[in-house]
């Protein structure tokens, strides 16, 4: 495959363009066959979409096929740049490098990082494309705002070819002290791929830190507060810019009359006095091995009882075809199987697990239909899961436990927090959030309710783009 097989057919003419890993765009086949695009759900998609509509917008990200090159289209009012990538780049690129070295790596090492030279080529290889498309149409002086961890070398490859532009990079998950940065064989090409940005935005103001310190110490560049400076004397800063969510449509969503109908069924076929509830893609840094284990003991204990509390788990589908996810899903289900066969009866499990991803209504149902909402992960860049169910609690009851370790938890300090590697102190904060009075989970919950309102995701993108010179007025 040629690096760019589009080039020289776009005119440079997008005043913002947002590149990321995915289209913003997923496909879909109409009642007579036709196939067609629907808009991603997703918080990134929203934020952006009116910034995008008003400006000119084009999202550069592949379309999801290996193998197949596509024209740029235009979806509701955005140009669509899909980037092609073929077969053994979805293997070395994305689920080699990106999923099996970078992802477990910045996420504290909780799975082993393998290191290839082959995927690291690969990486190159990409992210020379995907800055290319950008550089094609994005047109002088404007705006680009480069996503996630699978594009971190566009930032410089950009400035290279393009230094007229602004260009913002943001990293959606976690980035980790310099012990563990350190190992990549790599680190020095990645950190200076980030210093290309202007802004270099990270989840919480330690990510930050981190990465300054690294590049003092690794690319010698001067940083003082936040700010650095390249060798060629041109400045960039990195920062903090808390993800957030569209906290007014979760709970418009989750207020609706059959939203709260299919809660109460849900309710009643689970047909229990209380609900706790988990919900994440089936990713090893979720903490559902030690999350499951932790209510096994509380069932097989006692301390929960099976004919009144169920455990529901949903876990999506994810990077099926990665080893390390294969194997935790027969783990998880291996687990979940023995405490359900040990401790259920006939027409009742006290784990409820469910492998499959549902439509986004069914997801307010579900968090409407939870008394507990149990997010544990090992580590998180942020975690949208505990601001969604919090967004959706209209009635301001119910109750989060949450993880110290993801950086959701900066922000919720109200929720019930625990370090999920500590299983028996898990076990108690679980309880302890389910037996609080309802005065308590209420006067916790107004104040989690007014983080999450207060900082929604407008908010996160009106920060990092007015940092970025790129004005809310002009919008
Ligand atoms: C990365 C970072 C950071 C899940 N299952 C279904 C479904 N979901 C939605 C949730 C939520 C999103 O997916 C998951 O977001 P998280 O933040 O919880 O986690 P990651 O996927 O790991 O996201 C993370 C995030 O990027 C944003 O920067 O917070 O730390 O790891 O919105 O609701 N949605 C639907 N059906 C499902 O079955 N519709």
């Amino acid at each position: 495959m040629t690096n760019n097989p589009r080039s020289g057919q776009v005119a440079p003419h997008a005043s913002f363009v947002v590149v990321a890993n995915r289209l913003a765009v997923e496909r879909t086949t109409d009642a007579d066959g036709q196939p067609g695009w629907r808009t991603s759900p997703g918080g990134l998609v929203t934020a952006l979409e009116p910034i995008m509509k008003a400006k000119e917008g084009a999202w550069v990200g592949w379309h999801g096929s290996p193998d197949e090159i596509l024209e740029p289209f235009a979806h509701d009012g955005i140009e669509m740049v899909p980037i092609p990538l073929a077969a053994d780049e979805v293997a070395e690129f994305y689920e080699g490098m990106s999923n099996a070295t970078l992802w477990p790596l910045y996420h504290d090492s909780v799975a082993f990082p393998e290191y290839h030279r082959e995927w690291w080529d690969a990486y190159v290889k990409v992210n020379q494309r995907f800055a290319e498309a950008a550089a094609e149409v994005a047109e002088k002086d404007g705006t680009v705002w480069v996503q996630d961890y699978q594009l971190q070398l566009v930032p410089q490859m950009l400035r290279g070819m393009r230094p007229d532009l602004k260009i913002g990079f943001f990293l959606h998950i976690p980035f980790p002290p310099q012990e563990l940065f350190n190992q990549l064989p790599w680190r020095k090409e990645i950190l200076e791929g980030l210093t290309g940005a202007d802004i270099v935005g990270f989840q919480v103001p330690g990510a930050a830190a981190n990465f300054l310190r690294l590049i003092r110490d690794r690319l010698g560049l001067e940083t003082k507060r936040g700010e650095f400076v390249r060798a060629d004397g041109t400045r960039g800063r990195a920062a903090a810019y808390p993800i957030s969510i569209d906290a007014n449509a979760f709970q418009d969503l989750a207020s609706q009359p059959d939203t709260l109908a299919r809660a109460q069924q849900i309710r009643d076929d689970l047909d229990a006095e209380i609900v706790f509830l988990g919900v994440d893609r089936l990713d090893y840094t979720k903490g559902l091995r030690q999350r499951i284990r932790a209510f096994g003991e509380l069932f097989q204990s006692g301390q929960l009882d099976p004919d009144k509390a169920v455990f529901l788990q949903i876990a999506t589908p994810s990077r099926e075809r990665v080893d390390e996810y294969r194997k935790l899903r027969d783990d998880i289900e291996l687990l979940v199987g023995r405490i359900n066969g040990d401790m259920g009866r006939i027409g009742r499990s006290p784990i409820n697990y469910l492998h499959s991803g549902y439509p986004r209504q069914e997801m307010a149902a579900l968090y409407r239909a939870a008394d507990v909402m149990v997010v544990t992960p090992l580590r998180d860049g942020m975690n949208l899961v505990a601001k969604e169910y919090v967004a959706c609690r209209g009635t301001g009851d119910g109750a989060l436990v949450l993880s110290e370790f993801a950086g959701a938890a900066r922000e919720l300090k109200q929720a019930w927090q625990v370090n999920p590697y500590d299983i028996n102190g898990m076990k108690q904060t679980i309880l302890d959030a389910a037996n609080a009075s309802v005065t308590e989970k209420r006067r916790r919950m107004r104040t989690l309710r007014r983080q999450v309102f207060t900082n929604d995701i407008n908010h996160w993108a009106e920060a990092f783009l007015s940092d970025l010179g790129v004005g809310v007025a002009d919008k």
